[in-house]
Protein backbone atom coordinates (compact mmCIF):
# COMPACT_ATOMS: atom_id res chain seq x y z
CA UNK A 1 0.00 0.00 0.00
CA UNK A 2 1.96 3.33 -0.81
CA UNK A 3 1.00 6.38 1.17
CA UNK A 4 -0.51 9.37 0.27
CA UNK A 5 1.35 12.83 -0.62
CA UNK A 6 0.36 16.17 0.14
CA UNK A 7 -2.72 15.67 -2.14
CA UNK A 8 -4.17 14.33 1.32
CA UNK A 9 -4.71 17.73 2.39
CA UNK A 10 -7.69 17.78 -0.29
CA UNK A 11 -8.95 14.36 1.10
CA UNK A 12 -8.84 15.74 4.48
CA UNK A 13 -11.18 18.60 3.91
CA UNK A 14 -13.26 15.84 1.62
CA UNK A 15 -13.84 14.08 4.97
CA UNK A 16 -14.73 16.88 7.08
CA UNK A 17 -16.81 18.56 4.87
CA UNK A 18 -18.98 15.14 4.01
CA UNK A 19 -19.34 14.27 7.69
CA UNK A 20 -20.79 17.89 8.38
CA UNK A 21 -23.10 17.71 5.37
CA UNK A 22 -24.16 14.52 6.89
CA UNK A 23 -24.39 15.54 10.00
CA UNK A 24 -26.59 18.79 8.79
CA UNK A 25 -29.18 16.29 6.90
CA UNK A 26 -29.59 14.31 10.07
CA UNK A 27 -30.65 17.17 11.52
CA UNK A 28 -33.09 18.47 9.01
CA UNK A 29 -34.79 14.89 9.09
CA UNK A 30 -34.78 14.44 12.32
CA UNK A 31 -38.29 15.43 13.08
CA UNK A 32 -39.64 14.05 9.69
CA UNK A 33 -42.92 11.90 10.23
CA UNK A 34 -44.06 11.09 7.11
CA UNK A 35 -42.79 8.21 5.76
CA UNK A 36 -42.68 9.05 1.65
CA UNK A 37 -41.03 12.18 2.68
CA UNK A 38 -38.82 10.58 5.19
CA UNK A 39 -37.42 8.75 2.40
CA UNK A 40 -35.41 11.43 1.02
CA UNK A 41 -33.70 11.99 4.08
CA UNK A 42 -32.57 8.73 4.38
CA UNK A 43 -31.26 8.55 0.66
CA UNK A 44 -30.12 12.11 1.10
CA UNK A 45 -28.04 11.29 4.49
CA UNK A 46 -26.31 7.67 3.02
CA UNK A 47 -24.68 10.15 0.37
CA UNK A 48 -22.73 11.99 2.35
CA UNK A 49 -21.64 9.42 5.43
CA UNK A 50 -20.56 6.78 2.56
CA UNK A 51 -18.61 9.54 0.85
CA UNK A 52 -16.78 10.92 4.03
CA UNK A 53 -15.92 7.21 4.97
CA UNK A 54 -14.67 6.98 1.30
CA UNK A 55 -12.60 9.96 1.92
CA UNK A 56 -11.00 9.47 5.42
CA UNK A 57 -10.05 6.19 3.99
CA UNK A 58 -8.04 7.56 1.16
CA UNK A 59 -6.36 10.00 3.02
CA UNK A 60 -5.32 7.44 5.35
CA UNK A 61 -3.94 5.67 2.62
CA UNK A 62 -6.10 2.69 2.39
CA UNK A 63 -7.62 3.24 -0.81
CA UNK A 64 -4.20 3.96 -2.85
CA UNK A 65 -2.40 1.67 -4.98
CA UNK A 66 -0.20 2.09 -7.34
CA UNK A 67 0.37 0.67 -10.49
CA UNK A 68 3.32 -0.62 -12.63
CA UNK A 69 2.33 0.61 -16.30
CA UNK A 70 4.48 -0.21 -19.26
CA UNK A 71 4.89 2.91 -20.89
CA UNK A 72 6.29 4.91 -18.07
CA UNK A 73 8.71 4.94 -15.30
CA UNK A 74 6.91 6.45 -12.37
CA UNK A 75 3.87 3.89 -11.63
CA UNK A 76 0.73 5.40 -11.23
CA UNK A 77 -1.09 6.64 -7.88
CA UNK A 78 -4.82 5.44 -8.35
CA UNK A 79 -7.30 6.18 -5.28
CA UNK A 80 -9.27 3.19 -5.81
CA UNK A 81 -11.76 3.54 -3.18
CA UNK A 82 -13.40 6.47 -5.06
CA UNK A 83 -15.26 4.06 -6.89
CA UNK A 84 -16.17 2.03 -4.14
CA UNK A 85 -17.85 5.23 -3.17
CA UNK A 86 -19.16 6.58 -6.51
CA UNK A 87 -20.94 2.62 -6.97
CA UNK A 88 -23.11 3.42 -4.83
CA UNK A 89 -23.56 7.16 -3.97
CA UNK A 90 -24.16 7.48 -7.74
CA UNK A 91 -27.37 5.27 -7.78
CA UNK A 92 -28.80 7.01 -4.68
CA UNK A 93 -28.24 10.63 -5.84
CA UNK A 94 -30.62 8.69 -9.07
CA UNK A 95 -32.26 7.39 -6.84
CA UNK A 96 -33.69 11.24 -5.15
CA UNK A 97 -34.41 12.87 -8.77
CA UNK A 98 -36.38 9.93 -9.42
CA UNK A 99 -38.48 10.13 -6.29
CA UNK A 100 -38.39 13.63 -6.97
CA UNK A 101 -40.05 12.76 -10.37
CA UNK A 102 -42.18 10.49 -9.62
CA UNK A 103 -40.36 7.93 -11.61
CA UNK A 104 -41.38 4.08 -11.99
CA UNK A 105 -39.94 1.32 -11.59
CA UNK A 106 -38.69 0.77 -14.85
CA UNK A 107 -37.56 4.05 -15.45
CA UNK A 108 -35.18 3.65 -12.00
CA UNK A 109 -33.98 0.80 -13.16
CA UNK A 110 -33.01 1.66 -16.22
CA UNK A 111 -31.06 4.72 -14.77
CA UNK A 112 -29.13 2.69 -11.81
CA UNK A 113 -28.11 -0.27 -14.37
CA UNK A 114 -26.34 2.67 -16.84
CA UNK A 115 -25.24 4.24 -13.59
CA UNK A 116 -23.38 1.06 -12.64
CA UNK A 117 -22.62 0.04 -15.91
CA UNK A 118 -20.55 3.86 -16.27
CA UNK A 119 -18.82 3.14 -12.58
CA UNK A 120 -17.86 -0.26 -13.04
CA UNK A 121 -16.48 0.37 -16.51
CA UNK A 122 -15.03 3.29 -15.63
CA UNK A 123 -12.94 1.43 -12.72
CA UNK A 124 -11.70 -0.97 -15.26
CA UNK A 125 -10.15 2.17 -17.46
CA UNK A 126 -8.57 3.10 -14.15
CA UNK A 127 -7.26 -0.10 -13.43
CA UNK A 128 -6.29 -1.78 -16.94
CA UNK A 129 -2.34 -1.08 -17.43
CA UNK A 130 -2.04 -3.33 -20.58
CA UNK A 131 -1.42 0.05 -22.81
CA UNK A 132 -2.71 3.12 -22.32
CA UNK A 133 -4.93 3.25 -25.35
CA UNK A 134 -7.16 0.42 -23.44
CA UNK A 135 -7.54 2.62 -20.88
CA UNK A 136 -8.97 5.10 -23.08
CA UNK A 137 -11.38 3.01 -25.01
CA UNK A 138 -12.76 1.94 -21.51
CA UNK A 139 -13.23 5.45 -20.66
CA UNK A 140 -15.02 5.59 -23.80
CA UNK A 141 -17.34 2.72 -23.08
CA UNK A 142 -17.88 4.59 -19.85
CA UNK A 143 -18.62 7.88 -21.09
CA UNK A 144 -20.81 6.04 -24.00
CA UNK A 145 -23.22 4.70 -20.62
CA UNK A 146 -22.87 8.09 -19.17
CA UNK A 147 -24.17 9.70 -22.41
CA UNK A 148 -27.22 7.24 -22.34
CA UNK A 149 -28.00 8.36 -18.77
CA UNK A 150 -27.75 11.48 -19.52
CA UNK A 151 -30.53 10.91 -22.17
CA UNK A 152 -32.95 9.17 -19.60
CA UNK A 153 -32.47 12.20 -17.10
CA UNK A 154 -33.29 14.89 -20.15
CA UNK A 155 -35.80 12.70 -21.65
CA UNK A 156 -38.18 10.36 -19.53
CA UNK A 157 -37.53 11.29 -16.35
CA UNK A 158 -37.86 15.13 -16.89
CA UNK A 159 -41.43 14.34 -19.08
CA UNK A 160 -42.26 12.77 -15.73
CA UNK A 161 -41.51 15.61 -13.14
CA UNK A 162 -43.11 17.83 -15.51
CA UNK A 163 -46.32 16.13 -14.20
CA UNK A 164 -45.60 16.70 -10.48
CA UNK A 165 -47.19 19.66 -9.10
CA UNK A 166 -46.31 23.38 -7.41
CA UNK A 167 -42.70 23.51 -7.27
CA UNK A 168 -41.54 19.89 -7.72
CA UNK A 169 -41.03 20.34 -11.68
CA UNK A 170 -38.66 23.24 -10.96
CA UNK A 171 -37.12 22.07 -8.26
CA UNK A 172 -36.41 18.55 -10.16
CA UNK A 173 -34.62 20.76 -13.03
CA UNK A 174 -33.11 22.99 -10.84
CA UNK A 175 -31.26 20.03 -9.51
CA UNK A 176 -31.35 17.99 -12.81
CA UNK A 177 -29.24 20.53 -14.30
CA UNK A 178 -26.41 20.49 -11.15
CA UNK A 179 -26.34 17.35 -11.84
CA UNK A 180 -25.30 17.53 -15.96
CA UNK A 181 -22.93 20.07 -15.62
CA UNK A 182 -21.19 18.71 -12.31
CA UNK A 183 -21.01 14.97 -13.54
CA UNK A 184 -20.04 16.14 -16.66
CA UNK A 185 -17.00 17.63 -15.75
CA UNK A 186 -15.77 13.84 -13.86
CA UNK A 187 -14.71 11.87 -17.26
CA UNK A 188 -12.84 15.33 -18.11
CA UNK A 189 -11.06 15.24 -15.10
CA UNK A 190 -10.33 11.89 -15.57
CA UNK A 191 -8.96 12.19 -18.68
CA UNK A 192 -6.56 15.62 -18.28
CA UNK A 193 -5.50 13.85 -14.75
CA UNK A 194 -3.22 11.11 -13.93
CA UNK A 195 -5.51 8.17 -14.74
CA UNK A 196 -5.21 9.18 -18.42
CA UNK A 197 -3.69 11.54 -20.37
CA UNK A 198 -1.45 13.11 -17.26
CA UNK A 199 -1.93 16.57 -18.20
CA UNK A 200 -3.01 17.63 -14.42
CA UNK A 201 -0.58 16.35 -11.38
CA UNK A 202 -2.27 14.24 -8.77
CA UNK A 203 -2.52 16.94 -6.16
CA UNK A 204 -4.79 19.06 -8.22
CA UNK A 205 -6.46 16.24 -10.15
CA UNK A 206 -7.66 15.69 -5.87
CA UNK A 207 -8.44 18.55 -5.02
CA UNK A 208 -11.18 19.27 -8.40
CA UNK A 209 -12.90 15.38 -7.37
CA UNK A 210 -13.14 17.08 -3.87
CA UNK A 211 -14.94 19.86 -4.78
CA UNK A 212 -16.98 18.49 -7.40
CA UNK A 213 -17.75 15.38 -4.69
CA UNK A 214 -18.71 18.11 -2.10
CA UNK A 215 -20.76 19.85 -4.73
CA UNK A 216 -22.80 17.16 -6.43
CA UNK A 217 -23.44 15.82 -3.08
CA UNK A 218 -23.36 17.83 -0.37
CA UNK A 219 -24.90 20.79 -2.45
CA UNK A 220 -27.52 18.73 -3.94
CA UNK A 221 -28.27 17.47 -0.68
CA UNK A 222 -29.15 21.08 0.60
CA UNK A 223 -30.79 22.37 -2.29
CA UNK A 224 -33.03 19.14 -2.29
CA UNK A 225 -34.07 19.15 1.42
CA UNK A 226 -33.98 23.21 2.19
CA UNK A 227 -37.80 23.19 0.93
CA UNK A 228 -39.89 21.79 3.11
CA UNK A 229 -43.02 22.75 1.02
CA UNK A 230 -41.66 21.02 -2.04
CA UNK A 231 -41.03 17.77 -0.67
CA UNK A 232 -44.65 17.76 0.60
CA UNK A 233 -46.14 18.78 -2.99
CA UNK A 234 -43.67 15.37 -3.95
CA UNK A 235 -44.95 13.17 -1.91
CA UNK A 236 -48.75 13.94 -2.56
CA UNK A 237 -50.78 10.27 -3.27
CA UNK A 238 -50.22 10.47 -6.50
CA UNK A 239 -50.00 13.77 -9.77
CA UNK A 240 -53.87 13.07 -10.98
CA UNK A 241 -54.83 13.03 -6.58
CA UNK A 242 -53.70 16.51 -6.08
CA UNK A 243 -55.56 19.59 -6.26
CA UNK A 244 -55.69 21.25 -9.21
CA UNK A 245 -53.06 23.78 -10.17
CA UNK A 246 -53.00 26.94 -10.64
C1 LIG B 1 -20.49 11.86 -5.81
C2 LIG B 1 -19.86 11.31 -6.94
C3 LIG B 1 -20.25 11.51 -8.25
C4 LIG B 1 -21.41 12.38 -8.60
C5 LIG B 1 -19.49 10.86 -9.27
C6 LIG B 1 -19.74 10.87 -10.58
C7 LIG B 1 -18.87 10.21 -11.46
C8 LIG B 1 -18.94 10.16 -12.83
C9 LIG B 1 -20.04 10.83 -13.58
C10 LIG B 1 -17.87 9.46 -13.51
C11 LIG B 1 -17.76 9.31 -14.83
C12 LIG B 1 -16.64 8.69 -15.57
C13 LIG B 1 -16.81 8.54 -16.95
C14 LIG B 1 -18.06 8.99 -17.65
C15 LIG B 1 -15.75 7.95 -17.84
C16 LIG B 1 -14.75 7.12 -17.09
C17 LIG B 1 -14.27 7.78 -15.87
C18 LIG B 1 -15.36 8.20 -14.89
C19 LIG B 1 -15.66 6.98 -14.01
C20 LIG B 1 -14.73 9.30 -14.06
Amino acid sequence: MAQPGTESIWLWIGTALMALGALAFIGMGWREEDPERQAFYIVTIFIPVIAALSYFSMAMGFGLIELQVPWQEAALDIYWARYADWLFTTPLLLLDLALLAGANRNTIGTLVGLDVGMIVTGFIATIITVSQTFRIVWWGISSGFFLALLYILVSRLSAQAATQPGDVGDLFSTLRNLTILLWTAYPIVWLIGTEGLALVPLYWETAAFMVLDVSAKVGFGFLLLRSRSTLEQATVEAPEAAAPAG
